[in-house]
């Protein structure tokens, strides 16, 4: 069939909005319509030519919502109209990742997806007969995808496709890096290194865990307000604060009869490798756990003392804030109709496909927290 897409043709090119090919769904697969997708870094540092694994010709995207149209042979967990948001970390509860109970990567179709393809090793997508890749296993820069059925989620129709769309992505990587990662408890002390559209979805992922403290640090002065409005306690410019960041958050963290200081949680949420060890370095002495959720630029390393591991902090890393797709989204989902979580106010720009250019314009500029495209 003939569908409408944001082409990535060529590394450091804007995305061209083209009428290609799509095939219909083989054994296994879901044909798609998406109805709303965010656009979000990982799309730009591929597109940039900056991410080493990145294939072209391709179409990008990987945050999305939308409703099943046909489903292929074999297909038992979803059928046409069911409402779905497409997973870049799919869940097929049969691999030895996912029967291990402890990590959401699933490992069954990860080979083909990096090599940007289905899991029997083809495209569905092609323009004039040359195939075009997919992407983190969504593609959803296009208005109909095929995806494998264990990288669908199905959720609640009653929830709106432009807003859930972020729940494909953002959403859940800030609020289940709180959850399902650090498992921060009621009444805990918290930083979060960067107020975009995963901070803010950690700062309230801390709020709906119960934190006491939430201190958000980000260089930009109008992140403040941001933060507040999603339950940020303390805001911190480093700018204002200078070379001593560390002992300053140590000493603000600082409770009762605590002399030490440090925050049970801090959350790394701009992909700066200098912001990561600042992370680390002011979690408490003893139990403080540090998460890395930005994802640095090819070849980056981390360094720390070892002694700062030695006297008993944690350094761990979230993929998708640790959640198993199928089973977490759908709640998450839940929890946004409930009212429990917001997502409104994050969506700061809406645009349709013609304009997806414009969507990371916006990105670049900081204007945006997230921009997402209609169809
Ligand atoms: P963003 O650009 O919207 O936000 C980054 C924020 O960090 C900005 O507000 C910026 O002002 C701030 N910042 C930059 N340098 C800083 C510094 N030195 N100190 C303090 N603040 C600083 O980005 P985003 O959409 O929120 O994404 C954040 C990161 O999370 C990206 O690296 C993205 O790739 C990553 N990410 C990871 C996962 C995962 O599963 N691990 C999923 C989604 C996104
Ligand atoms: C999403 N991300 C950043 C912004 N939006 C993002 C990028 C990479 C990962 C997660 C989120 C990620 C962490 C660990 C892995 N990936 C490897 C998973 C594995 O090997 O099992 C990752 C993922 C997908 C792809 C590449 C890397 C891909 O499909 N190309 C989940
Ligand atoms: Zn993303």
């Amino acid at each position: 069939m003939e569908i409408r897409a944001a082409v990535a043709v060529a590394a450091g090119k804007p995305l061209e909005i083209m009428t290609v090919n799509l095939d219909g769904p083989r054994a296994g697969e879901v044909l798609i319509e998406i109805k709303a997708t965010g656009i979000c870094h990982t799309d730009d540092f591929t597109l940039s030519g900056a991410d080493p694994e990145g294939l072209f010709p391709a179409i990008l995207g990987h945050e999305g919502a939308g409703v099943v149209v046909e489903v292929g042979p074999g297909v038992t967990s979803v059928k046409a109209g069911d409402h779905v948001i497409p997973l870049y970390t799919p869940e097929c509860r049969q691999c030895p990742s996912c029967l291990s109970r402890k990590t959401n990567l699933c490992t069954a179709i990860r080979a083909t997806q990096g090599r940007g393809l289905m899991p029997d090793g083809t495209s569905r997508f092609s323009l004039r007969g040359e195939k075009l890749h997919h992407y983190m296993g969504c593609s959803t820069f296009a208005n109909f995808t095929v995806l494998p059925e264990i990288a669908v989620a199905k959720v609640n129709p009653d929830a709106p496709f432009d807003k859930i769309c972020y729940i494909g992505c953002g959403v859940t990587t800030g609020v289940g890096a709180v959850l399902n990662t650090a498992k921060v408890e009621v009444g805990a002390t918290a930083i979060v290194f960067g107020l975009g559209g995963i901070g803010l979805n950690v700062i309230q992922g801390l709020r709906l865990a119960g934190a006491d403290m939430i201190i958000g640090v980000d260089l930009n002065p109008a992140k403040r307000g941001w933060g507040e409005r999603f339950g940020m306690t303390h805001f911190v410019n480093p700018r204002e604060v200078g070379a001593e960041l560390v002992p300053y958050l140590v000493n603000l963290t600082k409770r009762g009869a605590d002399t030490i200081g440090g925050a049970d949680y801090t959350f790394d949420c701009t992909g700066n490798v200098t912001v990561m060890r600042q992370a680390l370095e002011a979690s408490h002495r003893g139990w403080g756990k540090s998460i890395v959720i930005g994802v640095a630029g090819a070849g980056q390393e981390i360094a720390t003392r070892p002694f700062q591991l030695v006297t008993g902090r944690s350094w761990m890393g979230t993929a998708f804030g640790g959640a198993r797709g199928r089973t977490d989204v759908p709640k998450i989902v839940e929890w946004y109709l409930a009212g429990k979580i917001e997502i409104d106010p994050m969506i700061t720009h809406v645009l349709p496909l013609d304009d997806i250019n414009k969507g990371f314009a916006l990105m670049h500029s900081g204007e945006s927290i997230r921009s997402v495209v209609v169809y």
